[in-house]
């Protein structure tokens, strides 16, 4: 891992304190009969308002749905009724990230399942320490969801941070994966406990809105080049989505287009829906945490 100063802990904390009140904001104003997109921009907007940038667009995941949506421009869809839904949420201050992610729930019958998930969560973090082997938090992951009667979703995990990368290379498995041999010592992690009533597997969609720069050389027209620049001087390889990108066209379609262009040539990383397996429901929490001089810091409590 990065070593880390004491500078660069301050402006984790300042993202994560971001990122705690979003996510409460978030949980509050989320309702059935909301629309998605709305309740995406609220989201967003209020991140810049407290002074941060979306580290990602904010996904917006309803029941079996488990990860990677994010509306679209024209989205309609609407919370459901007696739905569950995670928020997951980036905020991002010069590119120091916190990750944090909230479940609500529309219906009483779900309580169980947001419980063991965010147990987990609870005692995942209580477990950690330097030294502690990331096997050992998937063990407590799988252990405590187990507890209610759930399957963690084996292949979605936590994950390291560091300086504008979300995922900078080691995984937090969401059960005792043996194959996993690394220990935490400093650095950047988010912990995020997945659990369904269904076989405890994603799988991926075609359907794609998150996108990221994985390259920025390619033969680009003027506009495709603006786009380029402007995301990678703005965010380097952070996610993004079509919403972010209007003011590159007049037409949805026009949008649409730079796209699957700059898909075609090969420059963006796709990240497409994960839906459960089976078309279990699924929950999720969230922290991020810091671990520096020997503490643990979480920085989005
Ligand atoms: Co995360």
């Amino acid at each position: 891992m990065v070593k880390l100063s004491e500078e660069d802990v301050k402006m984790y904390l300042k993202a994560g304190g971001i990122a705690k009140r979003v996510r409460e904001y978030a949980s509050r104003i989320a309702k059935p009969g909301l629309s998605v997109l709305e309740l995406a921009e609220s989201i967003e907007d209020k991140i810049r308002e407290l002074g941060g940038e979306p580290a990602f667009p904010v996904n917006i995941s309803i029941n079996e749905v488990a990860a990677h949506y994010t509306p679209v421009i024209d989205d309609k869809t609407v919370i459901p009724g007696n739905s569950i839904v995670k928020i997951d949420i980036g905020v991002h201050v010069n590119g120091y990230i916190a990750d944090t992610a909230t479940t609500v729930s529309f219906n009483p019958v779900h309580e169980s399942l947001l419980e063991a998930s965010r147990q987990a969560l609870e005692k995942a973090i209580d477990f950690l320490k330097p030294g502690v082997r990331a096997c050992d938090i998937g063990r407590v992951v799988e252990e405590t969801i187990s507890s209610y009667g759930f399957k963690p979703i084996r292949n979605l995990s936590g994950h390291s941070i560091d300086r504008y990368l979300i995922h900078s290379g080691y995984s937090i498995p969401n059960y005792g994966d043996s194959w996993i041999k690394w220990s935490f010592s400093e650095g950047v992690y988010a912990i995020e406990p997945f659990a369904t009533n269904g076989v405890g597997f994603v799988r991926e969609e075609s359907v794609v809105t998150i996108f990221s720069l994985r390259s920025t050389r390619a033969r680009l027209s003027v506009l495709e080049k603006k786009v380029v620049n402007d995301l990678w001087s703005s965010r380097r390889s952070l996610p993004f989505c079509e919403r972010w990108l209007r003011s590159y066209s007049r037409s949805i379609e026009g949008v649409r287009g730079i796209i699957q262009s700059l898909i075609r040539k090969g420059i963006l990383h796709l990240y497409p829906v994960l839906v459960e397996r089976s078309g279990g429901l699924v929950s999720q929490f969230e922290h991020t945490l810091v671990i520096y001089r020997g503490e643990v810091i979480v920085t989005t409590i």
